[in-house]
């Protein structure tokens, strides 16, 4: 598994290189509004990114700049002064991709050698509870779930004060994406709340909203209706690996102004990765721009010439077989996982040697590759 960020923006680059197939030093203001366009950022906050470049052709630097920004108020700070356990509760419409999420969430608290337990609070469908407890199951994570059409209060009731009496250090909430009307919704996603905080004070500690990406920036909408029903402290967006929206992420975060938690790239446990802004910034520009690494005398010089690019490209590709091989999966650019672990390492390219590191806590070399001997 190669490259997780990269599976999340690969439907997205496709787009992007329908229109601009060639990889840039520099791009012209117009084609740069094409592209961001493309990818669902939407049109004003378009024009509040070129606004301010005053330049006819734009930069690596100067289009990440800008995009950072778009992103500034993404950040997400833990809350530090919680008294376990860590209470979940996971909200969304139908569809959204809440159960899916939760086991994910859950795969990653036990990976990290959490304890965690499941409240199947979405009791309106017989077939959610059933979901939920499969993934209970799959992952040997206690549950607590009640019958269709019971109070959902009473299950995440039941759920926190079983991980009170069992000293389980996270509870993950599911819920109902649609009653029969939306004040009923409302409703119930309050006494949740009030319930919640009764079983345990301050929780929920995190009101996380479930945002299907493929809706792109048409989520919007959504987000603020949810946000007025509950504050809400997070977001997660799924399915960005089966979408071509990937800039509506941008959109999401500016018109929100709520932080961007996770992003869903997959159906699988492991495929939620924790949302870095730079990671995903980088992302992007990689599919518009020579990478830095990539950015060589030749490269300046014979820009148009597709033949180094798929040379650094193909070694890129084997270096990441060789990592693979050697018992890791490439993450990120900066990040790898050891498959047996699931401990993360930096890894970057040391500017010394030019060789490739995966690198320990401490700044010592795990592993060493040097691209031209691959
Ligand atoms: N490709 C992809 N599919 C996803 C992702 N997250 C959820 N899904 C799928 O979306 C569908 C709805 O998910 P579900 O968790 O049941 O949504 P819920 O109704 O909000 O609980 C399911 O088929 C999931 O497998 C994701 O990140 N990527
Ligand atoms: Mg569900």
């Amino acid at each position: 598994m190669f490259g997780f960020i990269n599976r999340g923006l690969g439907k997205t680059a496709d787009a992007i290189k329908n229109i601009a197939p060639k990889k840039k030093l520099k791009i012209s203001k117009d084609e740069l509004e094409d592209i961001l366009l493309e990818t669902d950022i939407e049109y004003e906050l378009v024009e509040i990114i070129l606004r301010e470049i005053y330049t006819d052709e734009v930069s690596r630097e100067q289009l990440e700049s800008k995009l950072l920004t778009t992103l500034a108020y993404s950040d997400y700070k833990e809350p530090s002064d919680i008294t376990p356990p860590c209470v979940d509760l996971i909200i969304g419409v139908n569809g959204a991709g809440k159960t899916t999420t939760i086991a994910k969430l859950a795969a990653r608290y036990k990976n990290q050698g959490h304890s965690v337990i499941l409240g199947a609070s979405d009791t309106f469908r017989a077939a959610a509870i059933e979901q939920l407890t499969q993934w209970a199951v799959k992952l040997d994570v206690p549950i607590v779930s009640s019958k269709q059409g019971h109070d959902p209060s009473a299950v995440a009731y039941d759920a926190i004060d079983s991980a009170k009496a069992k000293g389980i250090e996270h509870v993950i909430i599911d819920t109902a994406g649609r009653l029969h009307t939306q004040t009923n919704l409302a409703n119930e996603l309050k006494k949740i709340v009030r319930i919640c905080d009764k079983a345990h004070s301050g929780a929920p500690h995190r009101k996380i909203l479930v945002l299907d990406g493929t809706q792109g920036s048409s989520a919007i909408s959504q987000a603020k209706a949810f946000n007025d029903m509950i504050d809400i402290d997070g977001i997660i967006i799924t399915k960005l690996d089966g979408t071509a929206r990937g800039g509506s992420l941008f959109s999401i975060a500016y018109e929100l102004k709520i932080p961007i938690l996770y992003i869903g790239v997959g159906e699988q446990p492991e495929h939620l990765l924790v949302f870095d802004k730079y990671e995903f910034v980088t992302g992007l520009l990689d599919i518009i721009y020579y990478d830095e690494d990539e950015i060589t005398p030749e490269t300046t010089r014979l820009s148009e010439d597709d033949t180094i690019h798929v040379n650094f490209e193909e070694k890129m590709k084997r270096l990441h077989k060789h990592i693979y091989d050697d018992g890791f999966d490439v993450l990120s650019k900066h990040f790898v996982r050891e498959q047996n672990t699931w401990n993360e390492y930096r890894f970057s390219k040391n500017e010394q040697s030019g060789y490739y590191e995966i690198l320990e806590r401490d700044g010592s070399v795990l592993r060493s590759y040097d691209l031209n001997q691959l």
